[in-house]
C-alpha cells in the first residue's frame, strides 16, 4: 500500500569514504560517524556511496568505462574484479548500519542497470520501491554496468542518482544531497583575482553560466566535477534541488537531512 512518500538521494563519494591515494582503503572514521547520523535523522532515504579506493584504481587498470576491447590482457576478468571490489566495500558499509540494528539492503546496481542501443535501461525499480515502503533503507553504489552490444562501462553513483530521479514511480525525491570532501563547488572569483570561492545559493538557471574551480580528482575514472555538474543540471530539470555539503564536517550530513543551515552549496528550483 503505496502513498505518495517523497524520499532524500544521498550520495557519499568514494573520496568522502576512503583514501583514493591507497587501494582498498576504507576511512573507518568517517563512515562511522555519516552511518549514525543517518541513522539518527530518521529519513526515508535511498543511500548511494561512490567507487573510491574500491572501484576507480580497478577500473582504470582495465579501461573499463571505454567498453570492451580485445587488446586489454584480461580486461574481462577486470570487470569481475572491480565488480566484487565494490561488493566488498559496500559489504563494509551496510555491516556498519546492521552492527547498530538499522534495515538497510544493499541492491546491486549492476543487476538493475544495464546499457541498450547507448541508453541506460534501469529493469526494475519494484525492489527498491517496496523496501522504502516496508522501511528498510535501500543502498546502491557506483558499479561496473553490461552492455547488451557486448561491452560494458563504468556506472557512477551520480549517474544512477540522476536516472532514480528521472524514474522513481511512487515516490518523489524532495531533494539530492552529495557529501564530498570540500564544503560543495567552487567558482572562479573574478573580484579576487581568479581565487576559488564557494558557491553559496545558486538557482537551476544560472548554472550554465558557471565556471568552476576543479580542485583535483586525482583517480576518478567517472570524471572530476564538470561531470558533476552536468548531472546536476539534468538533476535540476527535474525540479529537484541540490545540495553538496562536506562530510568530513561532523554533523553536516545529520543537518543536511533535517534542513539544517549549514555552509554549503545549494542549488535552488526556479519556480
Ligand atoms: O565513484 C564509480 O562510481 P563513482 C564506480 O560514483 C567504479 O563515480 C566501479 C569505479
Amino acid at each position: 500500500m503505496r502513498t505518495n512518500y517523497s524520499v532524500i538521494l544521498l550520495k557519499l563519494g568514494g573520496g568522502l569514504l576512503t583514501d583514493k591515494n591507497k587501494p582498498n582503503s576504507i576511512r573507518e572514521d568517517v563512515i562511522s560517524s555519516a552511518v549514525k547520523q543517518i541513522i539518527d535523522a530518521n529519513e526515508k532515504i535511498i543511500l548511494l556511496h561512490g567507487g573510491g579506493s574500491f572501484g576507480h584504481p580497478l577500473a582504470k587498470e582495465y579501461s573499463i568505462s571505454d567498453g570492451f576491447d580485445e587488446s586489454i590482457p584480461d580486461q574481462i576478468l577486470g570487470v569481475a574484479k572491480t565488480h566484487h571490489s565494490m561488493i566488498k566495500f559496500n559489504s563494509y558499509v551496510i555491516e556498519q548500519f546492521l552492527e547498530r540494528n538499522y534495515p538497510v539492503l544493499s541492491i546491486q546496481t549492476s543487476s538493475i542497470f544495464i546499457e541498450k542501443s547507448n541508453k541506460i535501461s534501469l529493469e526494475t525499480l519494484d525492489v527498491l520501491e517496496t523496501a522504502l515502503d516496508l522501511k528498510i533503507m535501500p543502498v546502491l553504489y557506483g558499479d561496473i554496468m553490461l552492455d547488451k552490444s557486448g561491452s560494458f562501462t563504468i556506472l557512477s553513483g551520480d549517474e544512477i542518482i540522476l536516472k532514480l530521479c528521472e524514474s522513481l514511480k511512487s515516490y518523489s525525491v524532495s531533494k539530492v544531497v552529495f557529501a564530498m570532501e570540500s564544503d560543495g563547488l567552487f567558482k572562479i572569483d573574478e573580484s579576487k583575482g581568479k581565487k576559488p570561492a564557494l558557491l553559496t545559493d545558486c538557482y537551476s538557471n544560472e548554472l550554465d553560466d558557471l565556471i568552476l574551480a576543479d580542485l583535483g580528482q586525482k583517480i576518478d575514472v567517472t570524471g572530476g566535477i564538470n561531470s558533476k555538474l552536468t548531472h546536476i543540471k539534468e538533476i535540476c530539470k527535474n525540479k529537484i534541488p541540490v545540495q553538496l555539503i562536506n562530510g568530513l564536517i561532523e554533523g553536516n550530513i545529520f543537518k543536511s537531512l533535517k534542513n539544517q543551515k549549514i555552509n554549503c552549496t545549494n542549488i535552488l528550483i526556479n519556480e
